[in-house]
């Protein structure tokens, strides 16, 4: 089974502010675009739950934000300061080594493959604690059988919360909510939707699919499906690779195994230091060999196992190179790789 843990920084811009503004943390706060000397001809980026309770929101007028709340402190964003910290958490959630998202500046969906809600719970509360403890900020987390829903967890848990929504909880959890709770679902596609008599995402669950895919095209197909509690939507980690290889051309053609060992050597040393960095595992290793005539040949090796050895890249790398040593040819170039990257091998002694 899929398990999507979702992470959503609370009240993130203004946040980091209170982080090295400790004053600010009681007071209302709000973070804009517009400069500080500007501030009336601006909007509102965030503002912090203190400023909330006044009705000031993300996206209003600076001006109409100072009539709620007179008292509102305002700032002009930082964005480089807020993406050093966005930086700091994404690496934090890196550490688990599991498949991630990040989602947007402030947001990231994990995976996680062999875990039960239960154990997700664990994990979510651990990733909450050590995020406060490591970087002083506090997150909400949703937990859900796929993304969309685990983001409505954390929107319906905010702040500093904890949601899960299990299968069987779907369709109560959605049935009466309003359609622009749906992510996806903007105030157009919300103006469009109540034009045709759907407030509701039970309304929404119940509407005929082939109408909606006429008016919205496949984005109504794709709400259809969430409305009637299906997320099936794969995250996909750009982090995630195939292979890593290196390959070079040696100083003189050989035959000779001495000289190809001294090679593979290198090439292994390089291809297990990216290895390291990356905290990958992987199961296979593959050679590929260029001979004088300019002819290659490849050879790779599967294993049932996860490995980050580097001698058993290096052995069967010598392993797989020998049968393909010519007396009539020489060897001009060789390549080593490692495929069937992944990070869920566990975690990595330091
Ligand atoms: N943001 C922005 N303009 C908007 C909305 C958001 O610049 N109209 C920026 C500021 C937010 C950040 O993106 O801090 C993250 O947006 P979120 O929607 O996650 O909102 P917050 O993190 O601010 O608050 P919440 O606690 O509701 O998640
Ligand atoms: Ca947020
Ligand atoms: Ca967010």
């Amino acid at each position: 089974m899929t398990i999507v843990i979702f992470i959503d920084m609370d009240y993130f811009f203004a946040a980091c502010e209170e982080l090295r503004h400790q004053e600010l943390k009681s007071i209302p706060l709000a973070v804009g675009t517009a400069k500080e000397s500007e501030k009336y001809r601006g909007v509102i980026q965030t503002c912090n739950y203190v400023a909330r309770k006044f009705g000031v929101r993300s996206g209003m007028p600076t001006t109409n934000a100072y009539r709620l709340c007179p008292n509102l402190t305002y700032l002009e964003s930082d964005d480089k300061y807020y993406s050093d910290i966005s930086n700091k958490i994404m690496q934090l959630l890196r550490s688990y080594n599991r498949k991630i998202e990040q989602m947007s500046v402030d947001e990231a969906a994990m995976e996680v493959i062999e875990l039960n809600y239960d154990e997700s719970y664990l994990l979510g509360m651990e990733i909450k604690n050590k995020i406060k403890n490591e970087i002083g900020l506090t997150c909400t987390i949703g937990i859900s059988f796929g993304p969309t829903f685990a983001k409505m967890a954390t929107d319906a848990s905010k702040p500093d919360g904890l949601m899960i929504i299990k299968e069987e909880d779907i369709h109560n959890f959605l049935k009466d909510k309003k359609i622009s709770k749906l992510p996806g679902i903007g105030p157009k596609t919300e103006q469009r939707m109540m034009e045709l008599g759907i407030k509701t995402i039970d309304n929404l669950a119940k509407y005929n699919p082939i109408l909606l895919s006429e008016k919205f095209g496949y984005v109504g197909l794709e709400l259809h499906a969430l409305a009637n509690g299906i997320d099936n939507k794969k995250i996909s980690d750009k982090n995630d690779r195939l292979s890593i290889g290196r390959e070079r051309t040696l100083n003189v053609d050989t035959s000779d195994i001495n000289e190809l060992s001294k090679m593979i050597d290198i090439l292994s040393n390089e291809v297990y230091n990216e290895i390291l960095d990356g905290n990958y595992w992987f199961k296979g290793i593959g050679i590929k060999v260029k001979y004088s005539d300019f002819n290659f040949v490849t050879r790779n090796k599967h294993f049932n196992n996860n490995i980050d050895s580097l001698n058993t890249i290096k052995s069967t790398a010598v392993a797989l190179i020998k049968p393909l040593i010519k007396n009539d040819v020489k060897i001009r170039k060789i390549g080593v790789r490692v495929f069937a990257i992944n990070k869920i091998g566990g975690q990595k002694k330091l």
